[in-house]
């Protein structure tokens, strides 16, 4: 008698004890499985007299019940508890702000290439493209560039297996292109990727260039000066910058000159330009006893960063987002 509550007793602590459903299983086994107590108890029955049999044996059959209703209890309180946990932990704080949806924007350099593009459309211009990849005539020959000349190597000109073709190292080709297809009148505006082999904190492997041409059959120099000048002053917004244009060579232009414009306490280059060279109007079949006009070329990574305040051009070509998300718009 004494020993069966023991074995209620232990069984509820053993029960209590068991914190999952395989746990409590094999605590089952301990007591009402089949080497377990209650087996033990029921094979000692059969020792016992016949007198004592019944009442031991209803008392026996009363304990099972016990320790049956015990563990179906437990087995419950240990479901709920789960089920308590996991309502817990997938709880949704609908106070939490909401994950917004960033808004994606325009490159500072496709903002400045977008601002030029407006500014030389108000001016006249149409905008012209091509491809990156070219191939020796466009990209030199037609432009009277010399065989020998630098610019031609390996060190300064990326070129593809081959030699055959290469990646424009200036946005020319799309003018030499244009004016083969086109009759002048021509205004035009040539925006794009270009490369070549150079990088340090001023100078990117690609980078981006404009250039103009102007073609008709009246088109001066000093057409080219008003032009170069209303452009900067309109871009920079700045009704009194001054634009000086100092001697300088390209083999494509003749006469040609350097763009500097006043920047804080002296000049800066902004780009270069000249008069279209003859050779390279022959070169498209453009009547030189006809037609004349000009040509100009700028860096739009440079007007970026002029624009914007950035000093170091690599900072466009990162792509790291705490820079780019502080161009807006
Ligand atoms: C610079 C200088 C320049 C040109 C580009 C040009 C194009 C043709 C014919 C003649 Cl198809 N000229 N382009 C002319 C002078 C200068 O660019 O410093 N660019 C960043």
């Amino acid at each position: 008698m004494q020993e069966l509550d023991k074995i209620i007793t232990e069984a509820k602590h053993a029960f209590q004890g068991a914190r999952t459903l395989p746990e409590l299983d094999q605590i089952k086994g301990q007591f009402l499985g089949k080497q377990g107590v209650l087996t033990d108890l029921r094979k000692g029955l059969a020792k016992v007299s016949a007198e004592e049999r019944p009442i031991l044996g209803a008392k026996f059959n009363n304990l099972k019940t016990e320790l049956e209703a015990l563990l179906e209890s437990r087995k419950n309180e240990i479901k709920a508890q789960a089920l308590k946990e996991r309502l817990d932990n997938e709880k949704i704080d609908v106070t939490l702000p909401g994950r917004k949806q960033s808004l994606g924007g325009l490159h500072p350099v496709t903002r400045t290439l977008n601002r030029v593009t407006d500014l030389f459309s108000t001016m006249g211009f149409s905008v012209a493209s091509g491809p990156e990849i070219e191939d020796d005539y466009y990209n030199f020959t037609s432009l009277n560039q010399p065989e020998d000349h630098p610019a031609r190597s390996m060190h300064d000109t990326f070129y593809l297996e081959g030699e055959q073709q290469l990646l424009r190292t200036h946005t020319s080709p799309i003018q030499i292109r244009y004016m083969e297809n086109n009759k002048p009148p021509i205004r035009i505006v040539s925006p794009g990727r270009v490369y070549r082999v150079d990088s340090d904190a001023t100078h990117s492997p690609m980078f981006h260039q404009i250039e103009g041409l102007w073609i008709d059959d009246r088109a001066t120099f000093a057409d080219l000066k008003g032009t170069v000048r209303e452009f900067l002053r309109r871009f920079f917004e700045k009704e009194d910058l001054e634009v000086r244009f100092r001697p300088s060579y390209f083999p494509f232009t003749e006469p040609s000159a350097e763009i500097d414009m006043t920047f804080k306490d002296g000049w800066l280059e902004i780009g270069g330009c000249g008069m279209v060279h003859p050779k390279v109007l022959n070169n498209v079949n453009i009547d030189t006893e006809c037609y004349q006009g000009f040509a100009f070329g700028m860096g739009l990574d440079r007007l970026a960063m002029l624009r914007y305040g950035v000093t170091d051009l690599r900072l466009f070509f990162e792509n790291d987002l705490r820079f780019l998300s502080q161009f807006s718009g």
